[in-house]
């Protein structure tokens, strides 16, 4: 781990760091549970298992003063109408906040607290967001052929809770109708981990 102030760049053609520590590579086996038609799910991952989304990390010590950072990738695609998405997650430590700044792409970030506020906002290029501490956050990527690509930063102890998503989804989920998001309740919100 470097000790000395480092740079890296992103402006590659696939918006891939020229530093980086970590290549997360996360499939469709990995956000069992999280998907609306559970069959069509379940069909596509007997054939293949597609790569949704990818995170490039560069490491730093967890802890409070250190900025994790890095890109995030949300390749193109759907499970039924509902497009490829982050498996999402609360920051360990609750009252953690994230800024996000969309570099390509078209997407939403999907946002919740445990007490249920949501947010659901949009990502393009140039936009930059800032995910509040307390709130449960996932990208979506509503494009049909482009990479959502995110710089992301938050402080070094925030940690990850997976696990609360994991067991009930989100409130909210972004199908498409007609060519176009929306946004509508998650009818399995509460019971996503059962089949
Ligand atoms: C991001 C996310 C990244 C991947 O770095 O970790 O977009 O999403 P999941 O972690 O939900 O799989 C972040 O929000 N870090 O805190
Ligand atoms: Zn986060």
């Amino acid at each position: 781990m470097k000790a000395v102030p480092f740079t890296f760049e992103i402006d590659s053609p696939d918006f891939i760091p020229s530093t980086y520590d970590n290549h997360i590579q996360r499939r469709l086996s990995s956000m069992k549970g999280q998907y609306l038609d559970q069959d069509t799910y379940a069909s596509l991952l007997a054939e293949a298992d597609p790569l949704l989304y990818e995170v490039y990390e560069l490491q730093r010590p967890t802890v409070p003063g250190e900025l994790l950072h890095g890109i995030s990738i949300v390749h193109p695609g759907k499970v039924g109408s509902e497009y490829y998405m982050t498996k999402g997650h609360f920051h360990e430590v609750l009252e953690t906040g994230e800024v996000y700044y969309c570099l390509k792409g078209d997407g939403f970030m999907v946002m919740e607290t445990p007490e249920g506020e949501w947010a659901v906002e949009a990502l393009y290029p140039g936009r930059v967001l800032y995910v509040l501490p307390r709130w449960a956050h996932r990208s979506v990527n509503i494009s049909s052929d482009e990479d959502l690509v995110t710089f992301f930063i938050y402080p070094g102890n925030a940690g990850h809770d997976y696990g609360t998503i994991e067991k009930k989804g989100f409130r909210k989920l972004v199908l498409a109708r007609d060519g176009q998001p929306e946004i509508v309740d998650n009818p399995r919100w509460g019971q996503a981990a059962r089949p």
